[in-house]
């Protein structure tokens, strides 16, 4: 059995809750719910103490805890938005976060685990174990696991340090486990288990529906087969769940009653799509559909701003009303939109022109599931874009990025013939961008290539007689001196006619690239020594002095 992987699962506790205590502190010491329609969809542990469930009808919440204060959650603006700050300070931990709803990450720290054994630190158990440790697996899994547990308390130090939030942590050596072992101790707790007692953890579950990947239709299905229980499942004849899942399906879910799970742990990048909707009264006639989806649009466009993505596709969902039949039915059209209409310095807001045009084509869609003819009745509409552009940014920054950048910093307008091979014309950044707002923009290495390179730049440009001196800084970084070419301090020499305290500045590798340039291009022709560029024709350097 694979134990090689150490997997944190971290679930922030009565998230919504929390979220309303930062913008409420008054809240803290007060039983409350948050409330979305006619229910508690969540409450604080103070309400907790009063019987109160999540999703409970208002009216039965009420009954248990007549003092219940109820916030309303609907906006989701502000979960999003805390939501992404916890999974931002994970990824210090490894990359490999996988965000599971808003208030739960995965987190492989396999890495983090070894590196910290390597360093060999003295290993302890942190917060709550499950089950037997008195016989423990020998393949490593067991010191493995409680640095896990160590790695486990800093983060969850951290989330309350930084974000003023408390959570629960599972640790394990799968994500399955990890999952279900974190919410056995509640709130501000953790949990480690250690894979010995795997399979008496999976027993502990009073339904099979609590295995995260047995969701209620799978749960029914199974059910059907007399299969209730994780014991039953554990004994099942396993041909017949393999007929009636299929070999994959079958398998798994067979593993998953004794806790095995080999299901990686995911990086999440940004969402797929953003999307809002909203249950509206019996909406029938056209210029009511186009006043909610204009407002929607205005709505959505603030949750693209904050992604920082251009849209590419919009979706329009529509859920119909049949009288006749006493139904409702959802329906969704999609189609290509033109990346011009977002103006990348403010996504959040489109030009009058712009909008009627989006506008124009999500009315399209919508003439397309509804036959406006006849008459209609709209219980729901929903809009999200659905695909994106990425643009450069310091992260996935390329050279190419640097040179965008510093082309702007000179204002050299002669960029066409550069190629952009992850954009398009039309969304050719006119400033830096920075993926996440909130995200501080890591150092990235290969800025400091750029800078360099920049200098280089900047020190030939000077002898290759710089026409506008201005752009390049060439004040700075002069080539006016009169050094030797050697030196006695086994510094990398300095080209003659160049200034040594700006030489000496420069990092050695650009240095000695300098210096063997200079060299090579003396050789080749000692008459005109100052003329370096020629000694690399295609070169990016060429292209830059150039410019
Ligand atoms: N939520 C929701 N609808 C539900 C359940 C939850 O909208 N049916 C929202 C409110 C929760 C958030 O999702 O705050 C996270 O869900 P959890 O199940 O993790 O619940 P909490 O974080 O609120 O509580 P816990 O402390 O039990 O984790
Ligand atoms: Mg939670």
């Amino acid at each position: 059995m694979d134990h090689s992987r150490t997997i944190v699962h971290i679930d922030l506790d009565c998230f919504y809750a929390q979220v309303e205590e930062l913008k409420n502190t008054e809240l803290k010491t007060l039983p409350f719910g948050v409330q979305q329609q006619n229910f508690v969809i969540t409450s604080n542990y103070i309400a907790r103490e009063y019987g109160i469930k999540k999703c409970m009808l208002i009216s039965e919440a009420k009954k248990l805890c007549p003092n219940l204060i109820l916030v309303r959650g609907e906006d989701l603006h502000d979960y999003r938005q805390i939501s992404y700050k916890v999974t931002s300070l994970l990824q210090k931990y490894s990359h490999l976060v996988e965000r599971l709803g808003l208030d739960e990450n995965f987190i492989d720290v396999s890495k983090l685990v070894s590196e910290r054994l390597q360093n060999g630190a003295e290993i302890s158990i942190v917060g709550n174990i499950f089950g037997d440790i008195s016989s423990l697996c020998d393949c490593g899994c067991s010191d493995r696991l409680k640095v896990g547990t160590e790695i486990a308390q800093d983060m969850r130090e951290q989330i309350k340090n930084e974000l003023n939030l408390t959570c629960c942590a599972g640790i394990a050596h799968n994500k399955l486990l990890a999952k279900l072992i974190g919410s056995k101790h509640k709130p501000d707790n953790q949990t480690v288990i250690f894979p010995n007692s795997a399979v008496e953890l999976m027993l502990s579950l009073n339904n099979l529906s609590k295995i995260p990947s047995i969701g209620l239709a799978l749960g029914k299905q199974l059910s059907n087969m007399n299969i209730k229980s994780v014991s039953d499942l554990q004994e099942s004849d396993f041909l017949k769940i393999k007929k009636l899942l299929g070999p994959e399906k079958a398998k798994t879910v067979y593993d998953l009653s004794f806790g095995i799970d080999p299901s990686p742990v995911k990086s999440s990048g940004k969402p797929q799509s953003i999307g809002i909707e909203d249950a509206c009264k019996s909406i029938s006639a056209e210029k009511e559909v186009k006043e909610k989806l204009k407002q929607l649009l205005n709505r959505l466009l603030i949750l693209v701003a904050e992604d920082g993505r251009i849209p590419k596709t919009v979706k329009l969902t529509v859920r119909k009303f049949d009288k006749n039949n006493k139904v409702s039915t959802r329906e969704t059209r999609q189609c290509n939109i033109n990346t011009s209409l977002f103006d990348i310095k403010s996504l959040s807001k489109l030009s009058e022109s712009n909008e009627n045009k989006l506008m124009t084509t999500i009315m399209r869609l919508f003439t397309k599931i509804v036959k406006t003819d006849k008459p209609y009745l709209i219980t729901l509409l929903g809009l999200a874009f659905t695909k994106f552009l990425e643009k450069p940014n310091e992260k996935n920054s390329t050279l190419t990025n640097f040179l965008i950048k510093d082309i702007e910093v000179q204002s050299v307008t002669n960029i066409e013939n550069l190629t952009f091979s992850n954009t398009t014309p039309d969304i050719l950044p006119s400033t830096s961008y920075v993926e996440n707002p909130e995200a501080e923009p890591e150092p990235s290495p290969k800025k400091c290539k750029f800078s360099n390179l920049i200098a280089k730049k900047r020190f030939f440009k000077e002898q290759d007689d710089c026409a506008s001196p201005s752009k390049l800084k060439v004040a700075e970084l002069r080539l006016n001196s009169t050094e030797k070419p050697t030196d006695t301090n086994q510094n990398i020499c300095c080209p003659p006619n160049a200034n040594k305290e700006v030489f000496q500045e420069l990092p050695k590798d650009i240095q000695q690239e300098l210096w063997e340039e200079y060299k090579q291009s003396r050789d080749t022709d000692r008459a005109c020594s100052s003329n370096l560029k020629k000694s690399k024709p295609n070169s990016i350097l060429n292209y830059l002095v150039k410019h």
